[in-house]
């Protein structure tokens, strides 16, 4: 099952950009950045609070034809995707399938910090992009 919230996701034209603005408006401070080849994404992690918590995720395309570059040419920026924690990922994909939903992979990919991901499709789970992650 899922047990708890990873991190929500906001897709952003230009991370330095982004981060900047966070860190002014909101004191929200990155506390790792990486560039995702497979995923076309520079992302970074904030941490709110004590940092206990879900960590927001600012996600920038790093080329024209990645997920997040055609989510912000048809949206614009904003909110992309909702992530879950779980301690299996393929056991938790597998119950979603079983229950007709489409995962977007048939094995887990590769998320932030080496973490073990897959989607549902944002059609089969009432508009949202729901990622299952399962850290490293
Ligand atoms: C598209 N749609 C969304 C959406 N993206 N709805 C809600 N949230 C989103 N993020 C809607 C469109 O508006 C459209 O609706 C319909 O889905 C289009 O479906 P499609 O033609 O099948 O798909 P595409 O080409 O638009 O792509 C959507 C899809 C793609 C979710 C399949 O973005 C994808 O593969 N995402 C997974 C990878 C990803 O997001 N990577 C970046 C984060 P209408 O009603 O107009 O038909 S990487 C990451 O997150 C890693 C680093 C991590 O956290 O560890």
């Amino acid at each position: 099952g899922l047990l708890k919230i990873d991190h929500v996701g906001i897709a952003v034209a230009d991370l330095d950009e982004a981060l900047r603005f966070y860190a002014e408006n909101f004191g929200l401070h990155c506390v790792h950045q990486e560039t995702n080849e497979e995923q076309g994404v520079r992302e970074a992690m904030l941490a709110v609070g004590d940092g206990s918590g879900p960590r927001l995720q600012l996600l920038a395309p790093a080329r024209p034809d990645s997920a997040i570059a055609k989510f912000i040419d048809r949206s614009g920026p904003g909110l992309q995707q909702l992530a879950y924690t779980v301690a299996d990922v393929e056991t938790a994909a597998d119950a979603l399938r079983a229950r007709g939903l489409r995962l977007l992979y048939d094995t887990p990919k590769r998320g932030t910090a080496g973490s073990r991901i897959n989607f549902v499709h944002p059609k089969d789970a009432g508009g949202v992009l729901v990622e299952l992650v399962e850290p490293a």
